[in-house]
């Protein structure tokens, strides 16, 4: 029996980490009926000649969209797609489509559906409904437009044990082309969904409810085993919001990578407040699994601002990590982010402090400093809204929503120029330099210890020669 073809759809994006989402909706397909192809827009040399070529056999067309610059190259090929094969379902998922599940498909006539949360049963009950043409009104976490052109919006789905989708086909894509575009042999994996915690500018407590999900750590490191031994990666990237939410789940997996003898180093998401409830020996035995990096979202140095963003983290529990790790040789990234509405300058002041202690605390911290931005779906930009902040209003006016550069109502000019300054001055003063920069450095120091940053010849330098794009 001839395999009918599922096509999907990874929007051009900034960095190369791989199409989880479209590799865990089309693993759940049995693959004796379905032929998955993945094309990436980012990999992919000529994406829309791929996708015609498959055109003839398909049966659905799904993309993942994340809000901001990556929905408009998603419209573009959605449009086209729907041109060439007018009655081809097309769906859309991920974190755009579960924050506005009807507002997308208001907008955009080529979308039929979209997908809310966690995506792999609601996909695979879909596209058994494509292909038996059979009603969608069944299919939990989707919105619609039916056949009299109404927009339903189905119940949501509750979140299902993620062992139940452990067995994710990395074959779907071509791993080799990843590792060759990221410079590196790494592996991105995701072992959990969702988060218990609620902070005030993170949409994860709007589109999982605060629940979370992981796989288990035997299953897991099964996995990874029958993966390394495939793919013979040096890293793994967990794309975790929280990897290390229980430490009796990390503790187990990393005694079980350490058994099998898996040679990899990995880097994760911790929560100090997760982190610090560790010992120096958690730690270690991390280390000694491969925990090469952390990430430790510190979002303010004022505990005012830390309590008013519902961190649910102290200062001090930051320190206690960043101790331990500077003990271990870990390397870790705490970044934060200026400009929240109403900040004071004593907030911003306390974020500067902090910043500049914890990078002077090992070479291999780093503090990237991102500015505030009302993403959809979380509970200081539902406020900002309510104060007459508009919001773009369209799925078209979301694809201009871009994450770099503009700084909104809550960031003046001249702060943002002197953060731009303080951000370059910090890495550079802080980080491993070679011996010819050395004296360069020192006056990196003295820069961020007075704040002095008039006339910055090195950083105009840089910018001019070396400047690569960054997401902070
Ligand atoms: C990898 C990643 C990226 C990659 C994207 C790689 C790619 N594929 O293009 C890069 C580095 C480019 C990136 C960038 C950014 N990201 Co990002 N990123 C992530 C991260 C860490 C993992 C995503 C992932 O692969 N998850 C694993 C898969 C399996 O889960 P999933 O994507 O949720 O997919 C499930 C469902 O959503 C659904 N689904 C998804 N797609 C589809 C498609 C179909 C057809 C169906 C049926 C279902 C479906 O089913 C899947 C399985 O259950 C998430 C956090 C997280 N843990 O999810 C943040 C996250 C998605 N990023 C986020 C943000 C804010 C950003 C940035 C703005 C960061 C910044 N500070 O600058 C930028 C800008 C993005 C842009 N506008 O260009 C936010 C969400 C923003 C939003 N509203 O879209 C998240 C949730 C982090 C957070 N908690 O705030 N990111
Ligand atoms: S920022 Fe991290 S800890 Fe806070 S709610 Fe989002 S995912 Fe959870």
């Amino acid at each position: 029996m001839k395999r009918k073809k599922i096509l999907l759809y990874n929007p051009i994006a900034v960095f190369f980490d791989m199409p989880l989402a479209l590799i865990a909706v089309g693993s759940v397909l049995d693959p004796e009926k379905y032929e998955v192809i993945i094309i990436d827009g980012r990999i992919d040399e000529n994406p829309m000649e791929t996708i015609k070529n498959h055109l003839d056999d398909a049966i659905c067309f799904g993309l993942t969209v994340l809000t901001g610059k990556p929905i408009k190259d998603a419209v573009t090929v959605t449009q086209a797609v729907k041109k060439l094969k007018n009655d081809l379902p097309i769906v859309w998922g991920g974190w755009h489509t579960s924050l506005f599940p009807k507002q997308t498909l208001i907008d955009e006539i080529s979308i039929d559906v979209t997908v809310q949360g966690q995506g792999e049963d609601a996909f695979k009950e879909l596209v058994e409904a494509f292909e038996n043409k059979t009603d969608l009104a069944a299919v939990k976490g989707i919105c619609y437009r039916n056949s009299q052109g109404e927009i339903i919006k189905n119940p949501p789905r509750t979140i299902v044990k993620m062992d139940a989708f452990a067995n994710v086909n990395y074959e779907l894509i071509d791993v080799e082309k990843y590792f060759e575009k990221k410079g590196r042999r790494q592996l991105d994996y995701i072992s959990s969904t969702g988060c218990f915690f609620r902070c005030s500018f993170c949409a994860d407590p709007f589109v999982y409810n605060r629940k979370w999900t992981a796989v288990s750590p035997e299953i897991m490191v099964n996995k990874l085993e029958e993966l390394y031994k495939k793919y013979k990666f040096t890293d793994v990237n967990l794309q975790d919001e929280t990897y290390f939410t229980y430490r009796d789940r990390v503790i187990e997996i990393s005694e079980r990578i350490i058994e099998k003898g898996l040679n990899f180093t990995w880097a994760a998401t911790m929560r100090a407040d997760q982190g610090s409830r560790m010992t120096i020996e958690d730690f270690k035995l991390c280390a000694k699994s491969g925990l090469r990096r952390l990430l430790i979202g510190v979002e303010s140095g004022s505990q005012v601002m830390m309590d008013w963003l519902k961190k649910d983290i102290k200062l001090e529990q930051v320190y206690m990590c960043a101790e331990r790790c500077k003990e271990i040789g870990i390397a870790v990234q705490f970044p934060f982010i200026v400009g929240f509405p109403e900040e004071s300058d004593e907030s911003i002041t306390e974020t500067i402090k902090v910043a500049l202690e914890l990078n002077s605390m090992h070479p291999n911290f780093r503090t990237p400093i991102f500015y505030f931005k009302p993403y959809p779906g979380t509970t200081i930009t539902d406020n900002v809204v309510k104060q007459g902040y508009k919001l773009p209003e369209t799925v078209h006016e979301w694809s201009d929503f871009d994450f770099v550069g503009s700084t909104g109502p809550w960031v003046s000019r001249e702060k943002y120029e002197f953060f731009e300054k303080f951000k370059f001055y910090l890495k550079f003063a802080y980080s491993k330099q070679k011996a010819v920069y050395l004296p360069l450095q020192l006056i990196a120091k003295l820069r961020c210890k007075y704040k002095f940053f008039n006339l910055p010849i090195e950083k105009k330098l840089v910018d001019t020669f070396f400047r690569k794009q960054e997401l902070a």
